[in-house]
């Protein structure tokens, strides 16, 4: 039988089925290979006379470390207008890293009762380019939830972003709808009980949903050459800049350069420029 693994705990995986939720062992075969099951994963289980056993891993479309959950297709990556202040430079090296992984962010900037009409059109302007879909959203009182709600469907969301920002707020909200139509829910929400070290999904209706604990630093590095891949809004003008491989920094006659200010922001833009040149730093130091 084919399911995804939603929770594990203390060496026992409980997969979801279209005959419910089956609680398994791992395969031996699976330790001696050192491969981990992890949450999210798609997966066979067959039964034998030990009780239900994982046969088989499918193929993970991604793999996130924090949280550990496989085949995460998309990220509500959830920034507060105020209190905490956005860490704009956390929230741009959360979304490269997020490129990296080839997991789609969604922007959702929570208690707009906090902030001005002005802010968030700024907002609004910086991230434009990008393509990504922008939301403004008040959890606490489930304003502006809807289109998040929608977007879920068929997917493995996480919900992600720094301590205090409304992530459990909003994962509450967007489960409590459902929990009134299913009655079904609302007992796996008692959060706390396992917080961090046991990322479980949440079923609402036919998508899955993680929460994680906050975050104030991401720890990841590559070629500084490689970050150009992980800006969107530079796609369009690959192969426009007079020199190939062309980093979109000093060099003259430089396509994405000339852009600045127009379909590319320039808080954005500035960002690569920063994240860049420490990258250059940071690699020279390595040899
Ligand atoms: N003003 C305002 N406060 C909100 C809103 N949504 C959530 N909060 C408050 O923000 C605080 C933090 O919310 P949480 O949902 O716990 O934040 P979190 O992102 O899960 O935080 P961690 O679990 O620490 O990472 C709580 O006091 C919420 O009541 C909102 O729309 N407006
Ligand atoms: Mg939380
Ligand atoms: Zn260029």
């Amino acid at each position: 039988m084919e399911g995804i693994i939603i929770k594990g705990i203390a060496g026992f995986y409980y997969v979801r089925t279209s005959e419910g939720v089956l609680e398994c062992k791992a395969r031996g075969i699976f330790r001696k290979n050192n491969i981990t099951p992890m949450v999210g994963d798609r997966v066979t289980v067959i039964a034998t006379p030990e009780g239900n056993t994982l046969d088989k891993i499918h193929e993970r479309s991604s793999e996130l470390m924090r949280p550990f959950v496989a085949n995460i297709s998309q990220a509500y990556v959830v920034f507060a207008l105020r209190n905490p202040d956005i860490n704009v430079e956390l929230l741009n090296k959360f979304l490269v890293y997020l490129e990296m992984k080839h997991i789609e962010p969604v922007l959702v900037f929570n208690k707009s009762d906090l902030a001005t009409e002005e802010e968030m059109t700024n907002i609004r302007e910086d991230f434009k380019g990008t393509g990504y879909p922008i939301y403004f959203i008040e959890a606490k009182s489930g304003l502006g939830l809807d289109d998040l709600y929608a977007q879920l469907r068929n997917h493995i969301t996480v919900l992600c972003g720094p301590s205090g920002a409304g992530k459990s707020t909003l994962l509450n909200k967007l489960s409590g709808n459902e929990t009134m139509e299913t009655g079904d829910i609302s007992v796996r929400l008692n959060r706390g009980k396992h917080t961090t070290r046991h990322s479980e999904l949440i079923e609402i209706n036919d998508a899955l949903l993680v929460d994680t604990p906050g975050f104030s630093t991401m720890d990841f590095t590559m070629e500084a050459e490689e970050l150009k891949n992980y800006f969107p809004e530079f796609y369009e003008y690959e192969g426009e800049c007079r020199f190939n491989g062309c980093n979109h920094n000093r060099e003259p006659g430089c396509r994405v350069k000339a852009e600045v200010g127009k379909t590319i922001s320039e808080a954005r833009y500035n960002y690569y420029v920063k994240y860049y040149n420490e990258l250059v730093e940071e690699n020279k130091r390595k040899w």
